[in-house]
């Protein structure tokens, strides 16, 4: 009995080590912005990596008729990188190709890039994170290699229209059960934050409440 319960340890153990082991991941964060016309904002791009990398390469693809980039620039994950030449950013058709190289190999999680956009018009864009034809899975690894195991991509989608909603204050397009929906109008409350109608009124607190708990009508 207590060498099964040993063995059933053990492999949990080499289980959680065989997760961790491999965790490797790169996505674009906030995962979903809504904002309205002429605004500027930015994503981050967070690697998340328990194996030493030597930097990434990538190509971001958004739809040129509602997004404009201004900028891409170094997150502070990746503040020691180099930038070798050929980035470019063409808002023709809608893609960003960029690369950093780190003169030190790290691992952790953290934010590697920080991308400026402009909001042109209504409509919707992916930000859809893909690999280049040298570096098919973004990631390169301590050696210099492209890593060629599974990284995992996650993309954003930003909105760009009359976002208001008022059950969603902090405007990332979650409704039900958001404590930072809650925060914020309490804040607004307290007037450390400055929001239209929001202050000492205890009304919106009870409609954020029952936004919360999904009861608002
Ligand atoms: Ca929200």
């Amino acid at each position: 009995m207590r060498y099964i319960v040993f063995m059933i340890v053990l492999f949990l153990f080499g289980s959680m080590f065989l997760v961790v082991s491999v965790a490797k991941e790169v996505k674009i964060s906030p995962t979903y912005q809504c904002l309205s016309p002429n605004n500027e904002f930015h994503v981050n791009m967070t690697v998340d990596t328990t194996e030493y990398i030597r930097g990434l390469q990538f190509k971001l693809l958004f739809n040129s008729s509602v997004l404009e980039a201004l900028s891409v620039e170094k997150g502070p994950f990746f503040s020691d990188a180099l930038e070798p030449p050929g980035n470019t950013i063409n808002n023709t058709v809608g893609e960003i190709v960029w690369a950093y190289g780190l003169t030190t190999p790290k691992n952790g999680t953290g934010n590697a890039v920080k991308i400026t956009f402009g909001a042109k018009s209504l409509g919707a864009s992916m930000l859809d994170i893909q690999g280049t034809s040298q570096v098919p899975y973004i990631l390169i690894d301590a050696n210099g290699n492209p890593m060629t195991e599974g990284v995992a991509i996650n993309d954003g989608n930003i909105s760009i229209e009359n976002c208001f909603n008022p059950c969603d204050l902090n405007n990332d397009g979650i409704i039900i059960h958001d404590y930072n929906d809650l925060m914020t109008a309490y804040k607004c409350f307290l007037g450390i934050r400055n929001c239209a109608n929001y202050h000492q009124n205890w009304n919106l607190i009870k409609q954020e409440y029952e936004c919360f708990v999904n009861k608002f009508k």
